[in-house]
């Protein structure tokens, strides 16, 4: 997409912000000289329903969640190269809906739907199911450096926890938490990507979350976001201090610091799910829900 076709959006997100008292973002002079240019590599068509695009630095090579439809058994973990190129189309099969998936050394953990699932990274294999206790709609995963996984669960408002003797049960449920989508681990900090909190009274309410931090260690919540941003998703480190975070609904990916100032970065469509940026690389992979492909671009900051 060329840049004419995003300072629309821009300028039209600057605007619905700028109204906002207490949120911080720059001005459109400014966001029009910060665009950055995205190059399309490439367009990956055939992952049904895919929500999750994440590296494997070892093996150079990308894992994609493939949901298919909802027929048991039709889910599967997709291995794609970097050129975007389908190795294995069902890598790991046998899923029902998976979605988030976290590395930690030789295994893949991916949320499917109630239970959190271990495979082998070097055969595919699954090794272990771990049923949530109580679970409902589980979504992102992330693990930290000592091994321990934490998934986050939408539908109950919490983020369970795989323990070292295999229970998988929740550590925390809060509404504060706003129905939690995306997960990124800093030491003892869960960046959380909130897709908004959806009252029990009103299924047709239109939520949107913030961007919140969890200290696991005390519990505490913290907002980062002093309004709440979209439905979010995706969330991924972009710099020292800034995200790259995907709102599910409007389609926008947005850069937000850690003081909470908000960006808009690049418009996509409608459905973009649990995006992977490489830093490194300046490689940006959406995986595009309803219309079944995954996109990679190269980012060119000016
Ligand atoms: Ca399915
Ligand atoms: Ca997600």
């Amino acid at each position: 997409m060329s840049i004419k076709k995003i300072l629309p959006v821009l300028v039209l997100g600057t605007a619905l912000f700028s109204c906002k008292e207490g949120s911080k973002i720059k001005d459109t002079a400014k966001l029009e000289a910060a665009a950055p240019k995205l190059e399309l590599i490439a367009e990956v068509q055939g992952l049904a329903h895919c929500e999750s695009v994440v590296f494997d630095a070892d093996r150079n090579v990308l894992y994609v969640s493939v949901q298919g439809e909802k027929e048991p058994n039709d889910g599967s973990i997709a291995k794609v190269s970097l050129e975007g190129q389908i190795l294995e189309a069902n890598f790991v099969q046998g899923l029902n809906d998976p979605k988030g998936i976290a590395l930690y050394k030789d295994k893949l953990y991916v949320s499917d739907i109630t239970e959190l699932v271990e495979a082998d990274l070097n055969t595919g294999k699954i090794l272990q199911k771990y049923p949530g206790k109580d679970a409902e709609f589980l979504n992102d995963v992330a693990v930290d450096n000592e091994g321990n996984v934490y998934v986050s669960d939408m539908a109950t408002s919490s983020i369970y926890k795989l323990d070292a003797n295999g229970k998988f049960e929740s550590c925390i449920t809060s509404d504060d938490l706003e129905d939690p989508n995306g997960l990124l681990i800093d030491g003892n900090t869960l960046y959380i990507a909130a897709w908004g909190k959806r009252s029990a009274d009103n299924a047709n309410s239109n939520p949107k979350g913030r961007l919140l931090k969890l200290d696991i260690p005390s519990k505490k919540i913290t907002p980062i976001t002093v309004e709440p941003v979209g439905n979010l998703d995706g969330l991924q480190t972009y710099n020292d201090s800034t995200f790259l975070v995907s709102d599910w609904s409007t389609g926008s990916l947005y850069k937000i610091s850690k003081d909470g100032t908000v960006t808009p970065f690049f418009s996509a469509e409608r459905s973009v799910g649990d995006i992977l940026y490489l830093p490194s690389k300046q490689l940006l992979g959406l995986p595009m829900n309803t219309q079944n492909k995954m996109l990679l671009y190269r980012v060119k900051d000016n």
